[in-house]
């Protein structure tokens, strides 16, 4: 903290000339002595980061070489005493230029562990507020928000509006008004198609969505369960405990038949689930969620008549019937990256419209800027014929209700149950567009679990030797089953997966994967 304190006291004494920029040349900066002060300073900071960087000295060389004696100049000198890196070049010259004002937005969610009772989660994120004033940034504190919330406000904010109001209300208006055009298109719904059960994980979503029910007008009814009143967060509830452990959370009420959805502890991911008449628990995850959007953008595009590409993208955690499904019958692309959001958002980008989710719940769908253009040329052209327009305005209506920047609970929440509306969908009906095939996902304890490799999106182990030759070796003894094991990057565990006919052989070959793995 005392180093930030310095840097931001110290930067005030070398102001940088306004309008001033300057290129890192082949011979570093140089210019009239009297418009380097600032640039002498941040190649200090920029030498002191390299040398960290490469862990060696570093050099700061104050020279105009040949120039006249008004002149003067600066360059860095990397370890082995050459010129330094291209790529350091770079940096140099967006540092020197930089005179745009820092500025950080800044949430929290609802964990209220107190440490000598203050809620330690205000202490972390005023020490991130503190780490931006330190170097002289400017900051704003959204408070409690959701992840996708903050994820929204940033997008806003650097599109100067054009993606929405840079605010929770904002956020609000732009996704309930395109829910409630949305639902005029559902004809006839009813009180019960209306209804669902929201299981808060006691969390920040619990919060945020009661904040967002005025705006809903009434075309949703929610009934809300583990509000954090009570509970505690993500205890026996939540997106991902429904998800891992196959059941209904505690702490709901669930009538037969009856839709209900679990969000986890910041609101990003989000997953369906019902039980029949019988009792018995029906899992909606997100692969699940991937075909119905996916499903109602293919037919969007096909009454508009618009020719715009359409993927899915999953992991290795996506349950083969879907993969199944998207591919054979839907005919759409599938694509499949490592886990983790970043790796799907990024392979979404490559299509005009990229459906992402992970099986437990995390996507959203993104819309290409040529996409989006021509959905709104053809809402907006009065020649269009009925059928057409109707569809391209649905399509704009479905664009807006997206939370774009990242997967968002409460947004997916939306477009979901706009799309049964529309489509006058039970649970039952969805749930039966494909089976899942049983699987089963373990956690196994091994002392490295970096010794573990994987390649082929985290399909197939690579190392240590003759794993993957022991996990093809039980997968055939199964039918239709699929297996693999990959090091988690959130947890000090390796994750075994396995799929298969019956959810007995799913067990089976699960718990005799991770016994190879030891
Ligand atoms: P790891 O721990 O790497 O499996 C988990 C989830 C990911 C992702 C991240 C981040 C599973 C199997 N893994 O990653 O999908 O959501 O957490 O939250 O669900
Ligand atoms: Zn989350």
């Amino acid at each position: 903290m005392a180093e930030f304190q310095e840097v931001s006291k110290q930067s005030g004494l070398h102001p940088k000339p306004a309008g001033l920029v300057l290129q890192y040349g082949t011979a570093g900066f140089r210019t009239n002595a009297k418009d380097l002060d600032h640039v002498m300073f941040r190649m200090g900071l920029l030498a002191t980061l390299r040398s960290k960087k490469t862990k060696a000295t570093i050099g700061v060389m104050v020279t105009a070489s040949h120039n006249p004696e008004e002149d003067n100049g600066v360059k860095l000198v990397d370890p082995m005493g050459e010129m330094v890196t291209p790529t350091w070049e770079g940096y140099a010259t967006q540092l020197a230029n930089a005179d745009q004002e820092a500025n950080v937005f800044v949430g929290k969610d609802t964990r209220y562990m107190t440490i000598s009772d203050h809620p330690y989660n205000n202490i972390l994120s005023q020490a991130v507020l503190d780490g931006v004033s330190a170097l002289g940034g400017k900051s704003k504190d959204y408070g409690l928000v959701t992840t996708p919330q903050l994820h929204y406000m940033v997008c806003c904010q650097n599109t100067q509006g054009k993606y929405g109001e840079a605010t929770v209300e904002g956020y609000y208006k732009k996704l309930c008004q395109a829910f409630i055009q949305l639902t005029k298109n559902a004809s006839n719904c009813t009180d019960d198609q209306k209804h669902l059960t929201v299981d808060g994980a006691n969390g920040i979503g619990a919060l945020k969505v009661r904040e967002m029910e005025s705006h809903l007008k009434k075309e949703l009814h929610i009934s809300l369960f583990n509000d954090g009143s009570k509970g505690k967060l993500n205890h026996q509830c939540g997106a991902d405990f429904v998800k891992v452990q196959q059941k209904a959370p505690t702490g709901i009420e669930m009538n037969p038949g009856e839709r209900c959805c679990s969000y986890d502890g910041d609101a990003d991911r989000i997953i369906y689930y019902y039980s029949d008449s019988k009792g018995q628990f029906h899992l909606l995850d997100g692969d699940k969620i991937a075909t119905l959007i996916s499903t109602f953008l293919k037919e969007l595009l096909t009454q508009a008549g618009l020719d715009l590409q359409i993927a899915v993208v999953q992991t290795a955690y996506a349950n083969g019937s879907s993969t199944r499904y998207l591919e054979d019958t839907m005919k759409v692309i599938v694509r499949c990256t490592k886990t983790g959001v970043k790796h799907l958002h990024h392979a979404a980008q490559e299509f005009d419209i990229g459906v992402y989710f992970e099986a437990n719940g995390h996507g959203t769908v993104l819309f290409s800027k040529a996409a989006q253009e021509k959905i709104q040329q053809l809402a907006e052209n009065t020649g269009t014929d009925d059928e057409r327009k109707r569809a391209a305005l649905l399509l704009q209506n479905t664009v807006n209700v997206i939370n774009q920047t990242v997967g968002d609970a409460i947004s997916d929440m939306l477009l979901i149950e706009a799309i049964l509306a529309i489509k006058s969908m039970t649970v039952q009906q969805w749930d039966a567009i494909y089976s899942d095939l049983p699987n089963r996902q373990l956690k196994v304890k091994v002392s490295d679990r970096r010794v573990i490799d994987t390649t082929d999106a985290e399909r197939r182990a690579v190392s240590p030797d003759g794993l993957q030759e022991a996990i093809d070796g039980l997968v055939k003894k199964y039918r239709q089953a699929r297996s693999f094991v990959r090091p988690s990057g959130t947890e000090d565990v390796v994750r075994v997966y396995a799929e298969a006919e019956t959810q007995e052989s799913a067990d089976d070959l699960a718990h005799e994967v991770s016994l190879a793995v030891y």
